[in-house]
């Protein structure tokens, strides 16, 4: 066993330890902010607070929250805490409108990411000797380059194979042999899709382990994943804001929730609407508050996440419930919440159904309507239109009971729907803007 296949000391340390080390880490944040970022030293200002004022960590409830605007607003640079000397990288993120949020990354900032993201793979049950095939995008999305450099740091084997070239995926995997891959869970179905295509069985190359997040995905998306390329696919958590992946980690022996690496974010959930921080175990919207950022010292970030926090498995450090969806991807139809991996893990649920779908929101009149497109399974084509319809008719029902909103299905042929590179997009919302 290499030096890198030990878990970080950190990860064994008990509560006080852990929560001392994160009020000294805190503090550093909170007067980095005060003291190096203009915009963040007003806004404490404006609300009243000093970092003298975070004595104990539920004194950090009294800060004010930094959201994805703040970012915009100080496009592009505006929020580094160092000079530009001191950075060494850059990454942004599109969004769907307006500016996209700019990350920088001072040379401590990089180190620390590679160790979380060395951390998070050696949690999950990768090792030096393992080849990771790397199909999360290169470029200014941080998926790829953060698994690349947290693979290298753990001594594994990183074939840098990108998103997209579909085909090319599925020689590098056939003839490399990685033992684990690293995707978006869409991308991970359209490979495998690929490798059937092509007559082969993705069973038979010998991956034990998927990493798979960057995207919203369902229990049933797990069991397709795991029964089709016969490994172990587990969840893993990040964004950019806060550094990019290696955030939360699923750990092979307890699944269910992510280990969130506490010793570098601190964690809390709050009420969106209210923005009152609210008890472990209750639902509410994940903010972070990085610790120990050099470039970017984010103080109470609000990540739009809904999630939990959960008492922590076999280390100090708590979890967090799968993220079901951003609060600002929630779609109302007609007054009912609804996220499209509800809908996901519905469909999966009826075994004529393929995982791929797509739902388009309308407002023909004055209500909502939702339509969902869904494909059937190759080997379970319907037989005329009357078995389409009951299929139709049978999954809007199940939607109805499980999700609570009505819709209408519309079953449609294998390969109808477009496949993911990397994010799924899954809703078109053509209704009017307000
Ligand atoms: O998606 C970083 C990342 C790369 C995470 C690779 C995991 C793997 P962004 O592009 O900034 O960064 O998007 C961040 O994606 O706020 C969530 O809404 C969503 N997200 C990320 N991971 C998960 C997950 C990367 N495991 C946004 N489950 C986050 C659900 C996820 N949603």
């Amino acid at each position: 066993m290499g030096a890198t296949d030990r878990p970080d000391p950190i990860e064994a340390a008990g509560l006080d330890e852990l929560r001392a080390l994160q009020l000294s880490r805190l503090r550093a944040t909170i007067w980095r902010a005060w003291e190096c970022v203009p915009p963040m030293r007003a806004k404490l200002e404006a609300a009243g607070v000093h970092p003298d004022d975070l004595r104990t960590l539920d004194d950090l409830g009294k800060f004010p929250f930094t959201a994805k605007d703040d970012l915009r607003d100080a496009y592009p640079f505006g929020l580094f805490a160092v000079p530009m000397e001191d950075i060494v990288r850059i990454h942004a993120s599109s969004g769907t409108t307006g500016k996209p949020t700019v990350v920088g990354y001072t040379r401590g900032d990089l180190d620390a990411w590679a160790g979380l993201m060395a951390r998070s793979i050696r949690a999950a049950g990768g090792g030096s000797s393992d080849i990771l095939h790397n199909a999360y995008g290169y470029g200014l999305f941080t998926g790829g380059l953060g698994f690349h450099y947290g693979a290298e740091r753990l001594g594994a084997a990183v074939v840098p194979a990108s998103g997209g070239f579909t085909e090319r995926q599925v020689r590098l995997i056939s003839d490399f042999r990685p033992t684990l891959i690293a995707a978006t869970p869409s991308y991970l179905l359209t490979i495998a899709d690929a490798f059937e295509q092509e007559g082969l069985d993705p069973r038979g190359v010998g991956l034990r382990i998927a990493l798979c997040g960057a995207e919203p995905w369902s229990e049933g998306m797990r069991d397709e994943l795991e029964a089709r390329f016969g490994l172990m696919a587990l969840n893993h958590y990040g964004l950019s804001e806060m550094m990019g992946p290696g955030v939360a980690q699923e750990l092979a022996e307890a699944r269910g929730a992510l280990t969130l690496w506490e010793d570098h974010f601190f964690p809390e959930i709050i009420d969106p609407d209210t923005g009152a921080v609210l008890p472990d175990g209750k639902e509410g919207e994940l903010v972070l508050t990085a610790l120990g950022r050099e470039a970017m010292p984010l103080v109470r970030y609000r990540t739009r996440d809904l999630t939990r926090l959960l008492p922590g498995e076999g280390r100090a450090m708590r979890r967090i419930e799968r993220v079901k969806g951003r609060s600002d991807d929630m779609l109302i139809i007609r007054g009912v919440n609804v996220f499209p991996s509800q809908i996901e893990a519905v469909l999966a649920a009826e075994p004529r159904l393929a995982p791929y779908y797509m739902l388009e929101v309308t407002r023909p009149y004055r209500l909502d309507e939702l339509a969902v497109m869904v494909e059937t399974r190759p080997d379970a084509r319907p037989a005329g239109e009357a078995e389409r319809n009951a299929l139709e008719a049978e999954a809007a029902h199940l939607i109805k009971v499980h999700v609570g909103v009505g819709c209408a299905v519309r079953v449609v042929p294998p390969g109808t729907i477009e496949r993911s590179e990397g994010k799924a997009r899954r809703v078109i919302d053509r209704r009017p803007k307000e």
